[in-house]
């Protein structure tokens, strides 16, 4: 190997010396630095960025270590359609994945990474998602030529020589390879390879196509090996919420992308909740597995959040405004003449004048957004002021409920409790939601997404319905499960439901279900609030007929949501558990 090395954290761990060795073979990189993950590297490779022009550092008195960068107009979001699974058998990807043969997959990687850092630097980055000493938290080393990359990795995971730590002589990590390449769209592969806990991006950098901790390791892997191990990987929030007399009851929440996760995780109770208040562990990864008595615990594996910049404010969302506040990275917002950021739905006022996400002049006239509607910040977890002290517990928390979410201008109402598990996993396998900008697709068509994981889950997803109903076996208390909707609109194209801190509203109420208060009453969809079981104090413009109407059952619409879902049933039909068919019957008699 004729390439320099640097960097600290260089392991002695055989298998990462081996395989870092292979790799440097393929690619050619001109320098190894192998990343520490120390507060010295931050600030040199910060800088080496600022120089090769990957990143502007914003204005330093408002935005403490800020930075600001802009992606290739091509490389905006998550690409599924380049997004393949590959697995001996095309059954163990399933229908609802892109496959390819692993041995076809490595050998058109390989010819696309052949020399492919000639003159670059190959970076390795070791890292761990969860909290270190957790039974739950897996190791991965991902190697890149993108300064961004690492940079971002040291934000949104544990990177550094912890992991090494943690690692020690084991051959058991992820290996993650990521080549920038030419970044142009007909280069471009997320592959997956679960049989040998491998994952190669190229030809992108955008976060969830290249950051390999998060959706390619913590969901599609993790799901992979949560099957295999019986724990369950999620595109779930996790939150606490403690009550004025200092009860915590811990939530998980699966919405799809771009739906209310990281929002709902920083939910502030609005004022008549006096003495509420909802604490984060995670914005958009859960890992769970049954704890010694029986509950269902889990751990956030990521350290940051990458989430969604437009609509973030101080009304909509203060605690990511705080998180955003220093030490972040945003990623295709609007620039301001005074070195801060702006976007669609930020507290202030449009700018006169700024720069868009593509870089060209923006006014107030102009017909174009100034931010990509996908455009992100990548903020560390400890920034929150909500964090909760458990998000670091090797131990995780016990999760007393489960809320499916999904975006949908009508058919769902705002909350609806499931009668039980069996009838939670299909209500969950069921779910259909508006497509958002955080993948190339077509906006707002309503598909099945189940559990929000269709786009993530590394495996046949009959199989992964089973998996559900199976772990109902290993957990003696099972969370209590529930669908709620923010997103239905009236006649008039508004929103039914004010959303965001009225939130909290629904969440009493799912907390009370799951302590055994709260009154319900039985419908055909499952349990939804009884008259005044719902708190509406201090809501201006909002009354109980509002709420009626925002928990309307419809049953011609519902008949239509069950057609819609045999759609998926079939795809499925060899591997779907009889279970959830059963459960539709159920369903149908009901109306
Ligand atoms: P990913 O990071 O892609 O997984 O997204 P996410 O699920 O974390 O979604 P996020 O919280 O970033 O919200 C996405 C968009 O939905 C933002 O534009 C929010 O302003 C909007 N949103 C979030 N919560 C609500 C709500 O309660 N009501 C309404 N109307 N919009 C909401
Ligand atoms: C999502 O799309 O669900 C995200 C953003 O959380 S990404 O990291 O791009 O996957
Ligand atoms: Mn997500």
């Amino acid at each position: 190997m004729s390439a320099k090395s640097s960097g600290a954290a260089n392991t002695t761990n055989p298998t990462v010396t081996a395989w870092v060795d292979e790799v440097a073979h393929l690619t050619r990189p001109e320098r190894i630095h192998w990343c520490d993950g120390s507060e010295a590297e931050k600030e040199a490779l910060t800088k080496l960025a600022v120089e090769l022009g990957v990143l502007t550092p914003l204005n330093q008195t408002k935005r403490p270590g800020c930075y600001y960068h802009r992606s290739n107009a091509n490389d905006v979001a998550r690409v599924e359609q380049c997004t393949f699974i590959c697995t001996s058998n095309p059954e163990d990807a399933g229908p609802t994945n892109n496959w390819m043969a692993p041995r076809d997959m490595y050998a058109k990687l390989r010819a696309l990474c052949e020399g492919a850092m000639r003159g670059r630097t190959m970076y390795v980055v070791p890292y761990l998602m969860g909290p270190p000493g957790s039974p739950l938290t897996k190791v991965g080393v991902e190697i890149t030529d993108s300064i961004y990359v690492v940079l971002s990795m040291r934000i949104m995971t544990r990177m550094g020589s912890a992991a090494y730590a943690q690692l020690g002589n084991s051959p058991n990590f992820n290996r993650g390879l990521h080549c920038m390449l030419d970044v142009h769209p007909d280069r471009r592969f997320i592959a997956h390879f679960p049989e040998d806990n491998a994952v190669i991006s190229v030809g992108s950098n955008y976060g969830g196509n290249v950051l390999l901790g998060k959706k390619c390791l913590a969901l599609r892997i993790g799901s992979w090996l949560g099957r295999k191990e019986g724990w369950m990987a999620e595109h779930m929030l996790i939150l606490g919420v403690e009550s004025p007399t200092g009860e915590k009851t811990f939530v998980a929440a699966a919405f799809p992308s771009a739906c209310g996760k990281t929002n709902f995780a920083m939910l502030v109770p609005p004022p008549a909740f006096k003495g509420w208040k909802v604490w984060t562990i995670g914005d958009d990864i859960a890992w769970m597995k049954p704890g010694p008595d029986g509950k269902l615990y889990a751990i956030n594996p990521e350290a940051g959040y990458f989430g969604v910049a437009p609509g973030t404010s101080m009304k909509s969302n203060p605690n990511a405004m705080k998180s955003i506040a220093r030490d972040t990275i945003f990623t295709n917002v609007a620039l301001t003449p005074d070195g801060d950021v702006w976007w669609e739905g930020h507290d202030a006022p449009p700018p006169k004048e700024c720069l868009d996400w593509r870089g060209q002049k923006w006014t107030p006239d102009s017909k174009e957004k100034a931010a990509h509607p996908n455009s992100r910040f990548c903020a560390p977890a400890a920034n929150n002021p909500m964090l909760a002290p458990e998000a670091s517990d090797p131990n995780g928390v016990p999760i007393s409920a489960i809320i499916f979410g999904a975006r949908r201008s009508t058919t769902m109402p705002l909350v609806y409790q499931a009668f039980n598990w069996i009838h939670g996993v299909y209500v969950g396998a069921t779910m259909g939601s508006e497509m958002t900008a955080a993948a190339a697709g077509v906006l707002g068509q309503v598909r099945l997404d189940p559990m929000a994981m269709l786009p993530f889950c590394g495996y046949n997803m009959g199989e992964y319905f089973l998996h559900w109903l199976r772990m109902r076996k290993l957990i003696t208390h099972p969370p209590r499960i529930f669908h709620v909707n923010w997103f239905r609109k009236g006649e008039d194209g508004k929103f039914l439901w004010p959303g965001f801190g009225e939130n909290m509203r629904v969440l009493k109420w799912i907390v009370d279900r799951c302590r055994g208060g709260a009154n319900a009453e039985e419908t055909p969809l499952g349990w939804v609030p009884g008259p005044n079981a719902f708190d509406l104090t201090g809501m201006e413009d909002f009354n109980v007929d509002d709420l009626a109407r925002a928990q309307s059952f419809n049953v011609e619409e519902w008949r239509n949501e069950v057609v819609k879902s045999n759609e998926l049933f079939l795809k499925l039909y060899s591997h779907l558990p009889k279970e959830l068919i059963f459960q539709r019957e159920l369903l149908v008699s009901r109306f």
